[in-house]
């Protein structure tokens, strides 16, 4: 059986893989290691803790790292500081586990001859026009526009350097926007849906012209799986879903009519400094060559009423924190914008 060491394995991506693969690769032996930083919640595992084994730790600890790994057959590396907001904000923590923690992780599985998957994102591509044809593909260049996706970009850098310089056996995947169960409610959709659930508005930033390429956690999961079992190492695949024709404003349109709700009961605040515009994806590689396919394809609408239900039947996990997050982001200076009308 073979031993998977799961990083940032109690926050939303990491967590979701956990449940994926106990309910779909039972022949894996699961450890993960979380900090457990204000985005991951040991409730995401709670109802499978006798499955696995879970260690409450830091990635940018050398000793730590080195053990577990030494300990593990297949690294798959989750934990990341994840918000662009919050990199706006102060970049540091992004820098020290990004960067810096995906470097002890590299040095481990060099030391130990382990297998890597690193899991990254779109963002390392910087943004598209609106009217741009293009999709981003594995030779797309690089070029980050926050201090998030440079983060994630010179991790993904260092990766690529290891498996030249090194030989370490890895992967890497750079998937596009995910949304599903056990989200954190800072980012896009669940903010929106758990507004809702409170009766307040949804709050989209500027004019919601901004497109990203929404995936279900689940079809990036299985991506990751088929990469696991197929992937050639040494190579990139990019993950996407081709649900790139869907702007914000949409999006928060499509949730408030699952919801009941008017279509434009909805307020602009103010935008994000830097806004990537426009993410899309071409997955044609990890469809033709591994034989991927997602199960919501060009179905938002579907994943979103699952997301929609699970977040109506688990109160308990979010509306503790709900009050500090929307506090936060009014520290931050997020204001309505009366001047953009809904239309
Ligand atoms: P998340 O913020 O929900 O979870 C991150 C997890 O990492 C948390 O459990 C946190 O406690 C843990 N963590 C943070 N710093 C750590 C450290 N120093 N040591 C150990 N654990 C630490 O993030 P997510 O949305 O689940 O994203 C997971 C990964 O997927 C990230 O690498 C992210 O860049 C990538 N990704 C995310 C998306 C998306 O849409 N959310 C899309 C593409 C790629
Ligand atoms: O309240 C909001 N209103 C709004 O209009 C929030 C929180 C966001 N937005 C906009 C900003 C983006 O255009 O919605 C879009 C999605 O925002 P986020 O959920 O913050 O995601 P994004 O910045 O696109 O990054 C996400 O996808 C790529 C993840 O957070 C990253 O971890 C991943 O790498």
């Amino acid at each position: 059986m073979n031993k998977l060491l799961i990083t940032g394995g109690a926050g939303f991506i990491g967590a979701n893989f956990v449940h994926y693969t106990l309910n779909h690769y039972p022949n894996y032996q699961i450890t993960v290691v979380d900090k457990l930083t204000y985005a991951g919640n040991p409730d995401n595992l709670k109802t499978v803790l006798d499955k696995i084994e879970f260690v409450t730790g830091d990635i940018c600890d050398p000793e730590l790292i080195d053990k577990l790994i030494a300990d593990a057959d297949i690294v798959v590396h989750y934990a990341a500081e994840s918000h662009n907001d919050n990199s706006l904000k102060n970049p540091w923590p992004f820098i020290n586990t990004n960067i810096i923690g995906t470097y002890q992780i590299l040095e481990a599985v060099r030391k130990h001859g382990k297998r890597l998957h690193h899991i990254s994102t779109d963002e390392v591509f910087g943004d598209l026009e609106i009217d741009d044809p293009n999709r981003f593909t594995e030779e797309t260049p690089y070029n980050p526009s926050s201090p998030y996706s440079a983060s994630k970009a010179s991790a993904d850098h260092l990766v690529r350097a290891w498996m030249r310089s090194f030989g370490i056996q890895a992967t890497i995947s750079n998937c596009s926007n995910n949304y599903g169960p056990y989200q954190h409610i800072e980012k896009f959709i669940p903010r929106q849906i758990t507004n809702i659930l409170r009766d307040e508005q949804p709050r989209l930033y500027g004019e919601g012209k901004n497109v990203r390429d929404w995936i279900h956690v689940d079809d990036h999961n299985f991506a990751v799986h088929v990469i696991l079992e197929k992937g050639k190492i040494g190579e990139t695949y990019i993950i996407g879903a081709d649900n790139d024709h869907t702007n914000n404003k949409q999006v928060i349109e499509m949730i408030l009519e699952l919801m009941g709700k008017p279509k434009d009961w909805y307020v602009h605040v103010t935008d994000r400094a830097g806004h990537d515009m426009r993410y899309a994806m071409d997955s044609t590689k990890l469809r033709r060559e591994l034989g991927w396919q997602p199960e919501f394809t060009d179905n938002l609408e579907r994943g979103l009423r699952q997301t929609i239900d699970w977040y109506t039947q688990n109160e308990w996990w979010w509306k503790p924190e709900k009050e500090a997050v929307e506090a936060s982001y009014r520290a931050n200076g997020e204001q309505v914008v009366e001047k953009l009308a809904n239309k």
